[in-house]
């Protein structure tokens, strides 16, 4: 069998219908390199000292851990001077970060989740890296407001996953690719194309323990769920809940499923836990180009107009039938 590795993918790819610019081609290869250095980082736990909190505080008011202070840096230091970034962001950073002046400028914005799960990550459970890349509109400076573009407008998305594998799956807007990584060679090897997501599943995931603050229609939805075959959806449905995005979605994309973080009445100015820009839009794309659906309840998630960097969103996203029934449920 031919072993197909992600600098080959990435160059025939471009070579057979000219789809991937080669500056993007080469950033994916840095932000794929930069993975492959955070999931040696995980992979040393207590060993490597990388365990525990950093005992600082993030912009979205949580405590940082080490891993998620290590990650930033590894994606920062990796991309600057590459010169095909105009600026990048993350979850860890409040605000965007421009390209320093002594390094050459690129076209493209990189938003990141450089440590998705964070609660996992002391627990030894699968976690990840999110990513979304979008164009820096023509003429404008690399600042807030470049970035806030809806997902629709993103080139390229993709995650890391750092489990019993080491996964990265990748999308530019035709289809969805997995590349594993040979722990022998540390190289991205593919072993599996245009993945696709079931329309119909009998699994669901959403913490079951913020069930009393959900809206009705979420409430009615898992009731149904979990009412089972005698119930009015006349099947018996199973719940898993990894706490990690990344993790979720990844089953989610391998055998189907449906992933919900609504809104509640925990804090009822945040529409949500995550976050639109780097968690949402990324897995929505991913979602949707293997043949998924992504909405807030109200709409798809690609189409919501962004108004702040670190804004929350509402989230269903998978089997394609059971995100579309919980969208009719909000009406
Ligand atoms: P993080 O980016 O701080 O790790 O938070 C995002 C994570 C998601 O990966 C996961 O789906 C969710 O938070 C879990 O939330 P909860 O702990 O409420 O179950
Ligand atoms: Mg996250």
């Amino acid at each position: 069998m031919t072993r197909v590795t992600l600098t080959r993918y990435l160059i025939e790819q471009q070579r057979a219908h000219n789809n991937i610019p080669a500056e993007l081609r080469l950033l994916i290869e840095v932000v794929a390199r930069a993975c492959k250095s955070i999931g040696h980082h995980v992979s040393k736990g207590a060993l490597g000292g990388v365990l525990g909190s950093a005992e600082t505080e993030n912009i979205q008011g949580e405590i940082q851990k080490k891993l998620d202070v290590i990650s930033n840096e590894i994606m920062l230091e990796a991309n600057e001077w590459g010169g095909h970034l105009a600026a990048l962001a993350s979850e860890e950073m409040e605000d965007v970060h421009p390209i320093p002046n002594r390094y050459p400028r690129g076209e493209y914005l990189l938003l990141l989740d450089p440590l998705d799960g964070s609660s996992n990550i002391d627990v030894n459970v699968s976690i990840g890296t999110i990513f979304s890349v979008l164009k820096c509109p023509e003429g404008m400076e690399p600042n807030e407001a470049a970035f806030l573009q809806p997902g629709v407008r993103q080139v390229a998305a993709g995650y890391a996953i750092y489990g019993p594998q080491t996964m990265l799956v990748l999308t530019f807007g035709f289809g969805v690719q997995a590349f594993t990584l040979d722990r022998e060679t540390f190289s991205w090897v593919l072993t599996q194309e245009q993945m696709r997501i079931p329309p119909d599943t009998q699994e669901f995931a959403i913490n079951m323990s913020n069930q009393r603050h959900w809206e009705a229609p979420v409430q009615r939805y898992v009731t149904e769920l979990l009412a089972g075959r005698t119930g009015p959806r006349g099947k018996d449905f199973n719940m898993r809940w990894i706490a990690s995005m990344v993790a979720d979605v990844h089953r989610i994309l391998t055998r189907g499923g449906i992933f919900m973080y609504p809104r509640d009445a925990r804090e009822p100015d945040k529409p949500g836990k995550l976050r639109l820009m780097y968690e949402a839009n990324p897995m929505a794309l991913i979602v949707e180009e293997a043949g998924g659906a992504a909405t807030n309840g109200q709409q798809r998630i690609l189409e919501i107009p962004p108004e702040k960097l670190h804004q929350r969103v509402a989230v269903f996203l998978g089997s394609k039938n059971e995100v579309e029934r919980v969208t009719q449920y909000h009406g």
